[in-house]
């Protein structure tokens, strides 16, 4: 069987020689233009003159375009269109694109750019969610779910807690920046490669844009260099200006975005505000619980009504809650437009419940292991999530025992007191914390996928779908599902680049669904063509076709044992269809935007994980000592990609809730836009000891091989990176104070809170 098994990533050697091929790599044409993005210096202004003059006497430039050369519409914003391509005299952010510069280099386009004389009239700036709210300034209405009734939980709890948090945003850093390159062809129309995780969407983008239908667009993507949720939505502009510029001189034009004006551009994780109160009894056990969350969307909508939803349908991770008031709002502000990153806004919901319950632990001074298990979703009772889906497959108490068990958790705690008691300035820390993730898109209809499978005469496969390859090993998995199904070896079969001319009307590969979805959709395909060789072969030499056997690159029929090559070119003989389409819809989900209720998600995956630290008191400096982590990956396609995106996705999570500090100055320029200001780990920041496992649990749902989705839930895990840190901090007033800790807990962070606990500790004596 080609599925379940560990095997290599599809393009694993081209990736390590430097042979595989990215947008930038492919050959350009004789005549090639490159493009580059003049930028607004201002976070809300008017521009009153603009003076392009002196760009267009630049050395190298053919053309200069501002938005009266848009064709089409000027729009490259998902959902609700309020994202212009070009700033139209009003502009929103400090990097919003105002005009495109077409020169003969990459270089010329860039120093060109800087050349605009562009004279703006301020107006008032909001700039953090906070402010935002205080304005009623949002994006999108803000949205609200309620079940029980938390007045009269919150009456009856004997004790409450109360606080506000705040968790910062995340630069998506994919290696591969944004880049489009924009060919135009014969009778308008247009070939664009794109870095996208959504071809199909920047297909009806560009032809908008050029004021053309979608036949006359074609967008292609072999593979991108990392795309995390940064080129959801937003590899639009780019793909969207290469085009407008490839129209307006007739000539192919590359747009690729170097690193500070990716940062300064593009939108990020939206980080969250929180304003929290929970009623608890005596145990731990929560019994109301109110949240109040803003965000800040930026200045449009793009995914942020999504990415809010999915914060609020992940307030619960995995604790049943009985009596719930959450409300979350999109706060409208001047600064770039923030968009899906790896979860989606689930990490952003279930963080601050974690945050909560592990207060409660310690004002009930109790190990918060015990308050998190005593939470837990159960089996036939206390099983229904606050937005009325039934929990069917919850698995969390025995992943959380299992992981207890085997990562030595209880032992462990008595070393670390044991060691803190001794240690004057070194402080260890040790967090376990579980995670609940919803798998299918929040929106309905998205959670649809497509596939193309042809086998020729020669008996070789290849297969596209829908999804796209950013590294996360789609085409792999893709290609053993379909080497499965027609019972040949995995070298057989080959995966082409995504492209809109072969699948249509496809969704992002987003929301951990591509395996899922292009997994199943290629199954199809694969499975039809199946059932005509049996056919064709039952005709051939007796027997029925449902006897008919592949396996091993042969087919078994009537006795006999024929090269699966063999059975292939006599039916091409015989005239049978040897290619096929394939198609598959999620079933059974619905939502109701309004009451916010239904069933959103297909099924949960589930994972924990324990992470102990070393935190130097003096200098908030510290160590991830050792990890233990289990993660529900279903009954895995492919064991070696799916530990790789745990570890993966563990330590983008860890950069996230520790190092990677995003920082606007007052006048709303982002100033951490390149890798010397902002800290993404290092292979230095990984524990050396660093203890991944898959949990032995086939899904429930009819997935494709009964296996789950894994490309966002393991980001959860690394919340027990930042609960160990809380840990530390809190074993110098002795576990007696919650240390106040916001993310990114930077070391300066760390000593704050050091700070805090001390005073108080000092306060009290
Ligand atoms: N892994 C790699 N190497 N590169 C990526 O860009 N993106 C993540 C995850 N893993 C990503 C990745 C995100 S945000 C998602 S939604 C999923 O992969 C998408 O792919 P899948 O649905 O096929 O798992
Ligand atoms: N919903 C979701 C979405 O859960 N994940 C996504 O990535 C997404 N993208 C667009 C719209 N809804
Ligand atoms: Mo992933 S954030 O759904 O692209």
């Amino acid at each position: 069987a080609e599925v379940g098994r560990a095997r290599k990533h599809e393009s694993s050697e081209l990736h390590v020689r430097g042979g595989a091929t990215f947008t930038d790599d492919i050959a350009e044409l004789a005549g090639t233009l490159h493009a580059a993005l003049g930028l607004s210096s201002r976070a809300h202004a008017h521009i009153t003159a603009i003076d392009l003059a002196p760009v267009r006497a630049s050395a190298g430039v053919v053309a200069v375009l501002t938005v009266a050369d848009i064709p089409g519409l000027n729009d490259c914003g998902p959902i609700i269109h309020d994202d212009p391509i070009l700033a139209d005299g009003l502009v929103q952010y400090v990097g919003q694109p105002v005009f495109i510069v077409i020169a003969d280099s990459h270089d010329n386009a860039r120093r060109a750019a800087r050349l605009a004389q562009v004279t703006y009239e301020d107006l008032p700036a909001i700039l953090t969610p906070q402010a935002a709210r205080a304005a009623q300034s949002y994006v999108l209405p803000p949205m609200r779910l309620t079940r029980g009734d938390a007045e009269a939980a919150f009456a009856r709890a004997p004790h409450t807690v109360k606080g506000q948090l705040y968790v910062g945003g995340q630069e998506q850093f994919y290696l591969e920046g944004q880049i489009a390159y924009a060919i135009p062809g014969e009778d308008r129309g247009m070939h664009v490669y794109s870095s996208t995780q959504h071809p199909s969407e920047m297909q009806h983008v560009i032809a908008h844009a050029l004021g053309l239908h979608s036949h006359h667009v074609t967008v292609e993507c072999r593979r991108m260099g990392g795309g995390f949720g940064g080129k959801e939505s937003q590899s639009a502009l780019w793909a969207a200006a290469a085009a407008i510029a490839a129209v307006r001189t007739g000539r192919p034009v590359k747009l690729r975005a170097d690193r500070d004006d990716d940062m300064l551009v593009t939108g990020k994780r939206h980080c969250f505000h929180y304003e929290y109160e929970v009623g608890y009894d005596e145990e731990g056990r929560i019994l109301a619980a109110r949240v109040d969350m803003v965000t800040r969307a930026g200045y449009s909508a793009d995914l942020s009504g999504p990415v809010a939803t999915r914060a609020v349908c992940h307030f619960d991770n995995a604790y049943y809650l009985s009596d719930v008031d959450i409300r979350a709002a999109c706060g409208k502000t001047n600064t770039q437009s923030n968009t899906a990153f790896r979860g989606f806004g689930g990490p952003q919901g279930a963080i601050a419940i974690e945050y909560v319950l592990d207060e409660i632990a310690r004002n009930l001074g109790r190990d918060a292991l015990d308050i998190r298990c005593l939470n837990f979703y159960g089996k036939q009772e206390c099983n229904v999530t606050p937005y009325g889906q039934t929990i069917v497959d919850n698995v969390i108490p025995e992943l959380v025992a299992e992981l207890e068990t085997g990562s030595d958790y209880r032992a462990r705690r008595a070393a670390v007191e044991d060691y803190n008691r001794t240690s004057p300035v070194l402080k260890k820390g040790l967090a376990l914390t579980p995670l609940k993730f919803g798998i299918a898109f929040n929106v309905t209809h998205l959670n649809q996928a497509g596939a193309l499978v042809h086998v020729y005469v020669d008996g070789s496969i290849l297969v596209n779908h829908g999804g796209t390859e950013m590294g996360q090993g789609i085409n792999t998995k893709v290609m053993q599902v379909v080497a499965h199904e027609l019972g040949v070896e995995l070298g057989r079969v080959r995966a082409t680049a995504t492209n809109t001319s072969k699948v249509s009307n496809t969704s992002a590969t987003a929301a951990s669904t591509g395996a899922d979805l292009n997994g199943k959709a290629a199954q199809d395909a694969a499975g039809k063509i199946r059932a005509r060789l049996a056919q064709f072969a039952a005709q051939q030499y007796g027997g029925a076709a449902s006897d008919v056997r592949f396996a091993a690159g042969t087919v078994f029929v009537a006795g006999l044992a024929l090269p699966f090559e063999e059975l292939v070119a006599k039916a091409y003989l015989a005239r049978v269809q040897l290619w096929s389409d394939g198609f598959y819809a999620t079933p059974g989900l619905h939502w109701d935007p309004k009451t916010m209720t239904g069933r959103p998600f297909s099924y949960f995956a589930y994972g924990a994980a324990v992470s102990e630290v070393v935190v130097d008191t003096l200098t908030g400096e510290w160590k991830l000592l050792r990890v233990d982590a289990l993660y529900d990956a279903g009954r895995s396609l492919n064991p070696a990609i799916d530990i790789g995106q745990v570890e993966g996705a563990f330590i983008q999570g860890m950069g996230w809730l520790t190092t990677e500090e995003l920082w606007w100055n007052p006048a709303g320029k982002l100033m951490t836009h390149a890798p010397s200001t902002y800290k993404i780990p290092a292979v230095s920041d990984c524990p050396e000891d660093f203890r991944i496992a898959l949990f032995d649990n086939a899904n429930v749902e009819d997935s494709i091989h009964r296996s789950k989705a894994v490309g966002e839930p393991p980001l959860l895990l690394p919340f027990s990176v930042f609960f160990a840190l809380r840990d530390a901090i809190s074993s110098v007033g002795g576990h007696r104070v919650n240390p106040p800790l916001n993310a990114p807990a930077t070391s300066e962070a760390i000593l704050d809170a050091i700070a805090f606990v001390e005073g108080a500790a000092g306060a009290r004596a």
